[in-house]
């Protein structure tokens, strides 16, 4: 009895390890990659995107990370969001001057339509991680300086679909 069970503890353990190598290989984890300076947060960098004239887009959200992280676009542009949970916990995207607060479970999506400032950065956040830097911002252009001008507006809808 004692060989079996360990026989099965080391199966289980190759299927974790196994589990866990599946990971995306170019990306760091998030505690290993680099951390940039958001509206004057810090947020663990997963990567820039050129949004301008883009409707629709997908933004991840993982253990403790939005990937992409910067989402650049132009002056007051507006964009639908598909927020999709790869994580294993619960995480939320939140914009304080927009009023937009969305807990996206584990596994599930929600939509969002957000619009950019003026100028600069709104800052987005996971109020359960922005501590460990689960940050990222809508940017104009790539100016990752505090956004002045619009605070945004946005359009919810919670709930898997698709
Ligand atoms: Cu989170």
């Amino acid at each position: 009895m004692p060989r079996n069970a360990s026989a099965v503890v080391a199966l289980v353990l190759v299927l974790l390890a196994t589990a866990c190598s599946e990971e995306p290989k170019q990306e760091p984890q998030a505690t290993d990659g680099d951390t940039i300076v958001v509206a004057g947060e810090n947020a663990n960098n997963h990567g820039t995107e050129d949004v301008a004239g883009v409707s629709d887009f997908e933004v991840e959200m993982d253990n403790f990370y939005f990937r992409p992280t910067v989402l650049s676009g132009s002056a007051g542009q507006t964009i639908n969001l598909e927020l999709l949970n790869n994580g294993g916990s619960p995480h939320t995207f939140t914009i304080d001057a927009a009023q937009v607060d969305i807990e996206v479970q584990p596994g599930l999506n929600a939509t969002t339509k957000v619009s950019f400032p003026e100028s600069g950065t709104i800052l987005f956040y996971c109020r359960f991680h922005a501590g460990g830097g689960m940050r990222g911002g809508l940017s104009v252009g790539g100016d990752l300086a505090p956004a002045s001008g619009s605070e945004g507006q946005s359009d919810t809808k919670i709930g898997p679909y698709g």
